[in-house]
């Protein structure tokens, strides 16, 4: 469960603490497709960022970290994410980009690395991929590298995303080190409580991305009428909301946003509850379905290896 701590200026904020004995701040912010990734302002607030090699935006998110210490805000209380990505998954290739990475968020060291998806791509990949753009990964050495990462303090935790419960078995087979964190998607439209306890099962700490139902495409839980509903009686915004659900349901999450308003919004949720009948209500909506199912990234219908969204996620929906 999340622990209640107060920052230097009095206000509350959550954490979990991961295997590692590491504190994450319970919001952070994510930077998927974001237009002001360099917001030092976001840092402040959140002190938790997610980011990703493929967002293309991780010099934008040093330049705010950057801003955010020259503010006087102390490196040691950020918490810096970020995943290395599909091309990226052969043993050889895990350092050279967690340098890249480093290197673009002006940093000597990450927070938190992770799998961004367990699934290999050839440079330059199709979308959808073509026949023999989807590789073999080889997972065991690529975990292998990123534990040399941990021991040599470049990182200070590993772990994964998008990962099914037969791959996390296959991992914590061979793992030195466990994962720290599994970050799945996660929000009322698609629980995904099986994955959920199979990682509390192993002391894995969970972060919900797309919380808020994610964007364009994605599922608009802003306004579902049962989330309206808490909102309206709680006197909170439906963001808020679901952000506090998240973190009630005991994970992290990372809500997007191009708006200071709603950043702010976002990350004013530790001084109140969503009481527990509200809670269970949040808990059946229906309609329990993945908004990112992988489809465009990983399935070619006719040669595979991944001919459905069902193979991707190893028939365990
Ligand atoms: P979110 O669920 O965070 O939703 C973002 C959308 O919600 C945007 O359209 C945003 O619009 C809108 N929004 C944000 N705050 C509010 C608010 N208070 N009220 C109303 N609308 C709001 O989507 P994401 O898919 O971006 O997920 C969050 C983060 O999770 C990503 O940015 C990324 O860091 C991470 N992620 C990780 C993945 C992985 O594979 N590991 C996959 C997907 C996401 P606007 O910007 O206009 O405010
Ligand atoms: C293509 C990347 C999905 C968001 O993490």
């Amino acid at each position: 469960m999340a622990q209640a701590t107060l920052t230097p200026h009095g206000e509350k904020v959550e954490t979990f603490r991961l295997l590692s004995g590491h504190l994450m701040p319970a919001v952070g912010l994510g930077t998927w497709k974001s237009e002001s990734p360099e917001n030092p302002l976001a840092m402040l607030s959140f002190r938790h960022v997610d980011t990703a090699a493929q967002y293309g935006v991780q010099k934008e998110v040093g330049t705010g970290i950057k801003e955010a210490i020259h503010a006087g805000i102390d490196r040691k209380t950020l918490f810096v994410t970020s995943k290395l990505w599909c091309t990226e998954l052969s043993p050889e290739r895990v350092r050279p980009a967690l340098l890249n990475t480093l290197g673009e968020l002006q940093l000597d060291y990450l927070d938190l690395y992770l799998i961004h998806w367990p699934f290999r791509l050839r440079d330059g990949a199709s979308r959808p991929p073509k026949a023999g753009d989807v590789l073999d990964f080889d997972m065991e050495g690529v975990w292998k590298e990123m534990e040399k990462l941990v021991k040599e303090n470049l990182v200070r935790d590993i772990g994964i995303c998008n990962f099914t419960m037969k791959k996390l078995n296959k991992l914590l087979s061979f793992a030195e080190i466990k994962p720290s964190v599994c970050q799945m998607e996660m929000h009322p439209g698609w629980r995904n409580d099986k994955m959920l306890e199979a990682c509390k099962k192993n002391g894995i700490h969970v972060t919900a991305y797309s919380p808020l139902g994610s964007q364009d495409q994605g599922r608009d839980l802003i306004h579902d009428p049962m989330v309206e509903r808490v909102a309206m009686k709680l006197n909170k915004s439906p963001g808020q909301v679901l952000v506090r659900w998240a973190i009630q349901r005991g994970t992290s999450t990372i809500p997007k946003s191009n708006h200071h308003e709603r950043i702010r919004e976002n990350i004013h949720v530790f001084d109140w509850e969503i009481p527990e009948r509200d809670f269970q209500a949040l808990c059946t909506i229906s309609d329990q379905k993945r908004v990112l199912d992988g489809e465009e990234l990983f399935v070619n219908k006719t040669d595979g290896p991944f001919r459905s969204t069902a193979d991707v996620w190893d028939h365990e929906d």
